[in-house]
């Protein structure tokens, strides 16, 4: 078998110098990224390191195909190729899920739920009304149809969590458009655990009566039971998205299973690919067979122009995370997560929910007198990385915020066990003790600046090394 290593370490150099001679600082830029990525701590809980089989597949003149439309069924010509690509990823993405269906053409995650929105509009609202209206396709109605049918459209409702219990903006947050295109009301969590309330959920949808409900999340560090989100949503007579984005590493590898895996009991499920999944940046949906027809307008009803050489790079991650090491991965996300949230509560800090059982931890650095603004960037100081977050009715609105969200998948792949987790958090626990807020020029404690004890920032790192040393980024990849 062929020495992968030097297999990459050759292309990636090369290629670096196929583009220095264009753009040399870009190619700087390349090799700083990469530097900087094996230097740090990487704890961003949507974020991962893609296998050089992915990134390369990126890398491609499948970009440079035009090939809007669905497989076989393409606005351009000379798309067999794309057809194969694109057939390819469907095909390990329904087989990874158990899904009837799957479309890979979404280029992030907020275009996977965009589509999905649209499907879920289409399939419920628009076909019935253009039944009604005579028309067999948009195409067919006139002005004064267009007026009816937007007044139907126009009086749906979706009820998804809310931003500050761990929800995601394309969830019917005000400020994005799923906030615009649908009358929104949100759900939170429990005031005094943090968990979700199902009943809570299920009284509100009752009130409500929503058209689509959403579930998933993107800073809620619990499982949530999925088919008791489906007895509500069935309830109401509502249809259930579910947004995997987050969790769809854990999913494919059967840590999630059974209440917990979301495809068998959502109508649509929506996920990105470059996060716990580990593959290239871009999204998906999944969802029944009675979705399809809908769905497949994605482009260009929401889309534009499928990123085919991401699309292969999608086939090539779900290839990925079809092997039996990927499932051994998704446990040891768990595994770690569950190890950082004791090392933080064996050391006194406080989480959202009082630990986690997914891949993230949501530290409320309040009771370190910090805003979460603060915590960030005096941990970034300390070469660990990660994003500040709300926690639940957030003193600190979402700007400057009271957390802290932290993630294992990126450290999993570089092999971190739970003992490395631990010194983590024992790192993590050290800068934020040793950080006090700083003062507006007015005198006031101020929330975004800072002090960080003399000395702290250079030992941090210094341990941190230690750790990303032994488990080094892309082993054995060297640029010439
Ligand atoms: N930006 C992603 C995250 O960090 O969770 C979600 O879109």
């Amino acid at each position: 078998m062929a020495d992968l290593n030097a297999l990459t370490s050759s292309a990636y150099s090369h290629a670096l110098e196929v583009i220095a001679s264009v753009e040399p600082r870009i190619a700087e830029a390349t090799r700083a990224e990469l530097a900087d990525q094996r230097a740090s701590l990487k704890l961003i809980a949507s974020e991962n390191y893609a296998s050089p089989a992915v990134l390369m597949t990126m890398g491609t003149w499948f970009s440079d195909k035009y090939a809007e439309g669905t497989i076989g069924h393409r606005f351009y010509a000379g798309c067999q190729n794309v057809d194969t690509v694109e057939s390819v990823a469907a095909e390990h993405a329904r087989e990874l899920f158990g899904a009837p269906y799957a479309y890979v053409q979404p280029h992030s995650g907020i275009d996977a739920n965009l589509v999905a929105y649209w499907s879920i509009l289409a399939h419920r609202v628009e076909s019935p009304a253009l039944e009604k209206l005579g028309a067999k396709n948009v195409n067919e109605l006139t002005d004064a149809d267009w007026e009816e049918l937007r007044a139907e459209l126009g009086n749906q409702r979706l009820l998804g969590m809310s931003l500050d219990a761990g929800g995601h903006l394309t969830h019917g947050f005000r400020p994005n458009i799923s906030g615009k295109m649908f009358h929104q009301q949100q759900y939170g969590t429990d005031p005094v655990t943090g968990l979700l309330d199902y009943d809570a959920v299920a009284a509100k949808a009752r009130e409500f009566r929503p058209l689509v409900i959403v579930a998933g999340y993107s800073a809620y560090p619990r499982r949530v039971n999925f088919a008791r989100m489906r007895e509500i949503a069935d309830e109401v007579d509502a249809t259930l998205m579910v947004d995997m984005a987050h969790f769809a590493g854990l999913v494919a590898g059967k840590v999630f299973t059974g209440e917990e895996d979301p495809v068998p009991h959502a109508h649509v499920t929506t996920t990105t690919t470059h996060k716990s999944l580990r593959g290239p940046r871009g999204g998906m949906v999944l969802a029944g067979e009675e979705f399809a027809a809908d769905i497949d307008r994605g482009c260009p009803m929401v889309l534009g122009g499928p990123l085919s050489h991401v699309m292969a790079a999608k086939a090539v991650a779900l290839a990925e995370a079809r092997q039996p090491s990927f499932a051994s991965y998704a446990r040891q996300i768990a595994d770690n997560a569950q190890s950082l949230a004791e090392g933080f509560l064996s050391r006194g800090a406080r989480l959202v929910t009082g630990g986690t059982d997914n891949h993230l931890v949501l530290l409320d650095v309040s009771s370190f007198g910090l805003t979460g603004r603060q915590a960030e960037s005096a941990l970034l100081d300390a070469g660990v990385v990660t994003n500040r977050n709300s926690v639940p009715a957030d003193p600190n609105g979402a700007w400057y915020t009271s957390g802290v969200r932290l993630g294992t998948p990126a450290l999993t792949t570089r092999g971190f066990g739970a003992a490395e987790f631990d010194r983590v958090a024992e790192l993590i626990v050290e800068v934020l003790r040793a950080t006090t807020p700083g003062t507006t020029k007015a005198g006031t404690a101020s929330k975004a600046s800072y002090v960080l004890a003399d000395g702290v920032a250079e030992r941090t790192r210094a341990a941190a090394a230690e750790l990303l040393d032994a488990h080094p980024l892309y082993p054995g990849l060297e640029l010439a």
